[in-house]
């Protein structure tokens, strides 16, 4: 291969179990990647999946010293693969969104010094106030949440101030939690960083700020505001006091792609990059996704995994208990709205499992082919007719978080003439008719929570995406891609985006292309817009909008929310009693 010319950009992708190095050019070109296990690479931390646990206080937590040792392993993985790192004109990343990292009092002058001749776990392992990462997995701070959703009157308050009602993941209430837990460490701790601006640090050899989108999942950022919530901040802060914490916190540009300074000399000694190169502020990881192509406003993406994320790009900010919203990455003025599911992928593969079991055919080399094709023989939402009742179910075999539900299996029939609801499964013929309606249940939850985001594509088409964009390993289901153009519409289609697990890492790298190479003003949908080939990313691979299923479903919307609303009710109930 003849070797890449510059400008190179890398973007990292620091998750849960690995850490990736992805190398792309101007014209957002791949040219190296490299990647480190946790589990499999990693020498001298206990883990498992990357993380450790301690399961009596529900916590879930990293040792930062492990990714000090994944970075070294990393830059050496692409200098072996041939990079020349003087050709590297930028550097971004994406985070683990919520984690967070003390660092010790000594913490800037052991950045600052670093020695290209000692490793980064040598010289940095004693940095930290605190050794490890409460990770997002984390459920720790239950009390801590109630304490964050009553502080503002509820928490719809909560959620309009910042974005999301509390989370045991999020940031404040882990800093709440740490703050009395280890009330001298807290004093001890110089900085907080979050996971993005935790590695932008360790490329800076001082501590980053924390970046503009990223720091709306710690419930502590007013994002109406573009400031940190005063009040929030006081009950986190604790005895310390607020300006306490909001000097850990430090300032947060509102420049998704400021330059944050060059890279620190232990780059360039070691790895040999350009004293030039620029560091640009890491972002979250669903953040840097949504980076990953120049997804427009009304563009949907939908991540089909173990559990099932929905990111949107979008001017409105209607913030609800339900869903998040972020500061945008790169373009102020739009917003980033996330829906987080626990469930997905398992509810899917009980289904499935059920069905070639009743059809006697339990390992079938294409596991999917009889749930998809019995999906796409089932009519909509069970209807045979008109006149029938439409079948639909709550499906979470993991306890949900969207709608806030223990784990449990529910199935109504709803009349959308009358309105009335009637859980059974009368009429319903068990496992078959469960391929279609599971689908369709988890993408009318996000028709329902995503309608007043999108708007009206042309004169008397009703609002709808844009695009729908599937990743993930559900996008490669024929029934799925199906059934979602049929429920969530996309004038232009429904996609499958393949750029396999490389997501946040390309759209960390395309930051900072974007970042560097922008002329005055010019927007990050705009610039990888004209550079993006979408031929080489993305296949059509089902309609979006087809009016008469659009309407039916409009109705089965409607019958979805009161079938949740009921559910919630008598789970209430039951749990009163
Ligand atoms: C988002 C979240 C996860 C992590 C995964 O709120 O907690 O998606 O970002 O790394």
């Amino acid at each position: 291969m003849t070797s890449p010319k510059g400008p190179l950009y890398i973007g990292f992708d620091l998750s849960t179990q690995q850490l990736k190095g992805l190398v792309v050019n101007s014209n957002l070109k791949v040219v190296y990647i490299s990647k480190f296990d946790f589990d499999a690479d990693s020498h001298g931390f206990p883990i498992k999946k990357g993380v450790l646990t301690n399961e009596a206080e529900h916590e879930v937590f990293a040792p930062v010293a492990l990714w000090l040792q994944a970075l070294d392993s990393v830059l050496s993985g692409l200098r072996k693969q041939g990079l020349d790192f003087s050709l590297v004109r930028g550097i971004s990343g994406a985070g683990q969104q919520h984690g967070s990292v003390y660092w010790g009092r000594d913490a800037e002058r052991l950045l600052g010094a670093l020695d290209s001749g000692r490793t980064l776990e040598e010289q940095l392992s004693g940095a930290f106030s605190h050794p490890y990462s409460p990770n997002w997995q984390d459920a720790s701070t239950q009390r801590e949440c109630d304490e964050f959703d009553g502080f503002l009157g509820g928490v719809k308050e909560l959620a309009l101030a910042t974005g999301s009602k509390a989370h045991h993941r999020f940031t404040g209430p882990q800093i709440l939690r740490f703050q009395k837990k280890y009330p001298d460490v807290y004093k001890k701790t110089s900085r907080i960083s979050l996971v993005s601006s935790f590695l932008a640090s360790l490329f800076l050899g001082h501590v980053a700020p924390l970046d503009i989108s990223d720091v709306c999942g710690m419930n502590l950022w007013d994002i109406n505001k573009g400031a940190y919530h005063e009040k929030l901040l006081k009950l986190c802060a604790g005895s310390s006091g607020v300006d306490d914490l909001k000097s850990k916190l430090g300032d947060v540009p509102e420049d998704g792609g400021a330059d944050l300074g060059k890279v620190h000399r232990y780059y360039v000694e070691r790895y040999g990059f350009s004293p030039e190169c620029t560091v640009i502020p890491s972002t979250g990881d669903n953040p840097a996704t949504i980076l990953a192509l120049p997804l427009r406003p009304s563009d949907a993406m939908v991540s089909l995994g173990t559990s099932t994320t929905f990111l949107m790009s979008t001017p409105s900010y209607k913030p609800d208990p339900a869903t998040h919203f972020f500061n945008h990455p790169t373009t102020p003025g739009l917003y980033m709205f996330m829906l987080c599911y626990k469930n997905g992928g398992l509810a899917r593969e009980h289904v499935r499992d059920a069905i070639n079991e009743k059809k006697g055919d339990k390992n079938p080399s294409n596991p999917w082919a009889n749930f998809d094709s019995v999906a796409l023989q089932t009519a909509p939402l069970g209807q045979k007719s008109g006149s029938d009742p439409m079948k639909m179910g709550l499906f979470f075999p993991r306890p949900e978080i969207v709608p806030n539900v223990r784990s449990g299996q529910w199935r109504f029939n709803y009349n959308p003439t009358k309105g009335s609801l009637t859980e059974t499964d009368n009429g319903w013929d068990r496992p078959l008719d469960e391929a279609r309606t599971i689908v369709e249940s988890q993408l009318l939850s996000l028709r329902l929570r995503s309608r007043g985001l999108t708007s009206s594509p042309g004169k008397g088409i009703p609002a709808q995406p844009r695009r729908v964009y599937l990743v993930g390993g559900g996008s490669k289901n024929k029934a799925i891609a199906k059934i979602a153009g049929e429920i969530l519409g996309g004038s232009e289609g429904v996609y499958k985006l393949e750029i396999g697990d490389n997501a946040c890492a390309l759209g960390a790298a395309y930051k900072a292309v974007w970042a560097l190479e922008r002329t005055n003003g010019q927007k990050f949908e705009d610039l990888i817009g004209q550079r993006w080939r979408e031929e080489d990313f993305i296949e059509k691979i089902a309609d979006g909008y087809q009016k008469e299923a659009f309407e039916i479903y409009g109705k089965a919307v409607e019958g979805f929310e009161k079938m949740e609303l009921q559910v919630l009710k008598q789970e209430a109930k039951k749990n009163a009693s």
